[in-house]
This record gives C-alpha cells, structure tokens and sequence, in this order.
C-alpha cells in the first residue's frame, strides 16, 4: 500500500507541473499574459519555438504599476519544485504601441534577475512559491513586458530535457531614470538547447558552478 501510494506521488510529480499565473497578487492571468499552460501546467521543451517568448495563449487586460527599485511578486503555482534556476527579464513597450498586443519580438529583452543555487553535496535552489525581483531603479519610467521563468533541470542531462516554465507579465515602472538597458536578447534566440546551464546532469558528478542561460545580467 505504501509502494503503490509512493508511485502515484511520484506519478503526479511527474504530470503535475506548475505555471506562473500572477504577480503582485492580481487576479491570475490579467496583468500576466494567460499561458498555453493555464489549464495542464506543461513546460516548452524547445528553446527554439516562440512558446519560449511568452508561450502566450492571450493577451493580458491590465497592467501593475512597480515603482523602479522596488520588488515584483512573483508567483509561482503550486512552486517551482523542480530544482532549477529562477530568472526575470524586463522588454521596453515602445512609444505608441499598446501593452495588452505589442509582440515583444527581436532583441528587446534585457534580464534583472538569475538565480545561482547553493553548491554542496546537491544543488540548492530556491524552489519558492514566491519570488521577489527587484526592478532596477534607473531603468526609464514606462510600460514593460517581465518575462518570469523557472527552469526544471531534474532531467535536463539531455538535450531538450529542461522544463521551461513561464509567462509574460504587464507592468507600468514608475520614477526611474534614464539608463538605457544593455545586454539585449531575443526570444527566441537567447537559449541554446546546448547552453551549459540548460544540458547539464545536476546529479552526478554534482556541478561546482552553474552559468545561467542567457545575456549577462543588466545593472545600474
Ligand atoms: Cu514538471
């Protein structure tokens, strides 16, 4: 009985999965972008699709406002259990262009966040239900899209074994400066299935470093 119970949580384990459906505490899909995932809570696989942009189902109907410098909260639902790296990118709307349509395609995107697990006898991640990411204090006031995602690396010895989950949320950066983000990347097109933070054993030999896919982190 136990046996058979263990299996179906292992079952559900591997089935369950999770989205990233709201920040800030809003109604779930309307300041994010609601995901191709809202109902099974599946990954994109395929670091090459345009699923790895926003993997949008529809478009977003609000917009949060964050004053620059503070923190954004993201949720995670149920939690990024799988071990993996957490990381935020932020892609200015331009001028004119409404923040519930604009396709943030080409190079648009500039990262604020990546998170580095603990090293030791495994690796440490923060697997949170949560994640406070603090949007730089002198990036221009303005409508942005955040790009959230939490990568699984449970099986990503493979090549298309990492997990991506994520989704697009709209927020409006009050104050601010005038620094014009650097370091910018597109999706697709930043990720590479080879990239030595997405085809990696996490498990053994057990990494002593990890590189975060992706451009190099923009600060002010
Ligand atoms: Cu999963």
């Amino acid at each position: 009985m136990k046996t058979f119970a263990l299996l179906l949580a292992a079952a559900s384990a591997v089935s369950a999965h999770y989205t990233l459906p709201t920040i800030n505490g809003a109604p779930a899909w309307s300041a994010v972008r609601q995901a191709k995932n809202w109902q099974n809570n599946g990954f994109v696989g395929d670091v090459t699709s345009s699923d790895i942009r926003c993997n949008q189902l529809y478009a977003g109907n609000e917009t949060v406002s964050v004053a620059a410098g503070s923190s954004v909260k993201v949720n995670v639902n149920p939690n990024a259990y799988h071990p993996g790296p957490f990381q935020s990118y932020l892609a200015k709307v331009p001028e004119g262009q409404d923040v519930n349509k604009w396709d943030p395609t080409g190079a648009v995107w500039f990262r604020i966040y990546a998170e580095q697990p603990k090293f030791g006898s495994q690796l440490t991640w923060l697997s949170a239900a949560n994640y406070d990411i603090k949007i730089p204090s002198c990036i221009p006031a303005g409508k942005y899209l955040m790009r959230n995602e939490h990568i699984g690396l449970h099986v990503a010895q493979s090549s298309g074994g990492a997990q991506f989950y994520l989704s697009c949320a709209q927020i409006e950066v009050t104050g601010g400066g005038s620094k014009t983000p650097t370091n910018l990347a597109a999706f697709p097109g930043a990720y590479k299935a080879s990239d030595p933070g997405i085809l990696i054993n996490i498990n053994y030999p057990v990494p002593t470093s990890y590189v975060n896919p992706g451009p190099a982190t923009f600060t002010c």
